[in-house]
């Protein structure tokens, strides 16, 4: 793009200010700053605006309720692996781990996945990830694709984590980075804000942004011309998801459904996740933060919160499902954040409170488009101790924990007592690398010794 186009795009947008300290950038500055307007998506901004002059507008209307879920018994169970077993055998199933959010509460300085979460080893988050899908790929004897969604802010650090640990052993040939959308924030006014004298202040565009991003990246075709039809989704924080469950593939098989979503009960009325209800005869998500507290709290006659199961982001997606979104325009979710400002000196200030809005769009608001969805409970003692914050709940500590426990069940259930402090949970941690064992029946076959369980207990290929 020229600076005559630029120059005339931003006029018929009211944001010719972009361009106020041009004669000052030098030529590199300047070829940055043209390709950053180039790539500016002017319908989605216009929408934007459009919102914060509508910010006081009701909420989406009508009554909420919760939507039916889904709980295997033990013969439903069992006839959902054997289909979803039969889809990975097939080489049908493709996993996308969404990874591209900035993690900062965690505080932590690097792509989220690149965190040491081993209890023992201190493997790296991707370690748990990208190893599950290879034991699950060994096991079924195929190739099962890993798409990992980035953004501009990590994708050459996410990528050399990979490197640097040798692809965790995956073929890099099946490993595929895609890199979402970024947004711009927008002031008060609708102005889209510049932090530096060449540079528009940018962050990605959510995780809905990976619907727009599978097609314009081509991963999508790529996952057509592979004959995928079923994709596993997760999110980069948990380690202990079941990647490509196969109950969790065969259920969303069996219903023909297009769009599946795992739910466990809320730890309490506060806990930050969404809720899926029905809604105008259609299903929703309605996020932890637009639920009102008395929505939260309400119970029901079994003194069961009315609002019991909790979002938490491990989905199946139908390919033909993908692709019908692939150009739906998602709601926008506005944040109001501090945001890093450049003044008419031409330096950047981050103010004390916030003064900008910023946008983004949820994967889950794809759900009133799905002609058939599922909502499967499971126990998240099992699925889900994410690592969110440094301290307290969600963080490293409780996540390690919750891993340990996790694998001390797993050796108890083939026979190896393990000592438990008061809590239920082990005293020495426990550490299983998915590739040694991915479940208890794995386990038992790979366990050629009893392990000592009075000192740490790391179970890894080479071991036996
Ligand atoms: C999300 C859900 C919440 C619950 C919870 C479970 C939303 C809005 N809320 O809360 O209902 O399910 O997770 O843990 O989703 N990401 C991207 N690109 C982005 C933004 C996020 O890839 O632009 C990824 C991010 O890397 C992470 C995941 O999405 O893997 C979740 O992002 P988050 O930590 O912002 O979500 P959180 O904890 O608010």
């Amino acid at each position: 793009m020229t600076y005559t186009k630029a120059h005339a795009l931003l006029e018929k947008h009211n944001q010719s200010h972009l361009l106020r300290f041009w004669e000052k950038l030098d030529q590199p500055a300047q070829a940055a700053l043209l390709r950053q307007i180039a790539a500016l998506d002017f319908v989605s901004i216009a929408r934007m605006q459009a919102m914060l002059k509508a910010k006081d507008a009701a909420a989406a209307g009508g009554e909420i309720r919760p939507a039916q879920v889904v709980e295997l018994d033990a013969s439903t169970r069992q006839r959902a692996v054997a289909r979803g077993e039969e889809e990975l055998r097939a080489g049908r199933v493709g996993v996308v781990l969404v990874a591209g959010g900035q993690g900062s509460r965690l505080g932590f300085d690097g792509p989220k996945g690149a965190y040491p979460i081993g209890p023992i080893s201190l493997a790296v988050l991707f370690h748990f990830h990208a190893r599950k899908v290879l034991a699950l790929s060994r096991r079924h004897h195929v190739r099962i694709p890993l798409y990992i969604m980035v953004s501009d802010t990590n994708h050459a650090a996410t990528r050399a984590c990979f490197e640097q640990h040798g692809w965790f052993g995956l073929p890099q040939a099946d490993v595929f980075f895609f890199e979402q959308g970024m947004w711009p924030a927008l002031d008060a006014g609708g102005k889209i804000v510049l932090d530096a004298p060449g540079h528009i202040f940018q962050s990605p565009d959510g995780h809905g942004g990976t619907l727009s991003a599978l097609a314009a990246s081509g991963t999508l075709a790529d996952m057509e011309h592979r004959g995928l039809r079923t994709i596993f989704y997760f999110q980069v924080d948990n380690p202990m998801v079941e990647v490509a469950d196969p109950a969790f593939l065969g259920v969303h098989l069996n219903e023909q459904a297009d769009f599946s979503i795992k739910v466990c009960a809320k730890r309490d009325p506060q806990e930050g996740l969404g809720v899926v209800v029905e809604r105008n005869g259609r299903c929703a998500m309605v996020e932890y933060t637009e639920l009102t507290d008395a929505q939260k709290n309400q119970r029901a006659a079994s003194g069961d919160l009315y609002f019991k199961y909790g979002n938490v982001a491990i989905h199946v997606f139908s390919v033909p499902f993908l692709r019908q979104e692939a150009c739906a325009a998602l709601p926008l979710h506005v944040a109001h954040k501090k945001v890093p400002v450049c003044g008419d000196d031409g330096k950047t200030v981050t103010p004390a409170k916030p003064n900008a809005y910023k946008f983004e769009k949820f994967v889950f608001d794809v759900l009133p488009d799905a002609q058939k969805i599922v909502s499967l409970a499971f126990d998240r003692r099992e699925e889900f101790s994410p690592v969110k914050n440094a301290s307290g709940d969600d963080s490293p500590a409780t996540t390690r924990r919750d891993l340990s426990a996790k694998w001390a069940r797993w050796l108890k259930a083939v026979g190896v007592a393990v000592p438990e402090d008061e809590h239920g949970y082990p005293i020495q941690l426990i550490e299983i690398d998915p590739v040694f064992a991915i479940d208890p029946a794995d386990l038992v076959v790979r366990l050629r010794k009893r392990p000592d369980v009075s000192k740490p207990v790391l179970l890894q290929e080479s071991a036996t």
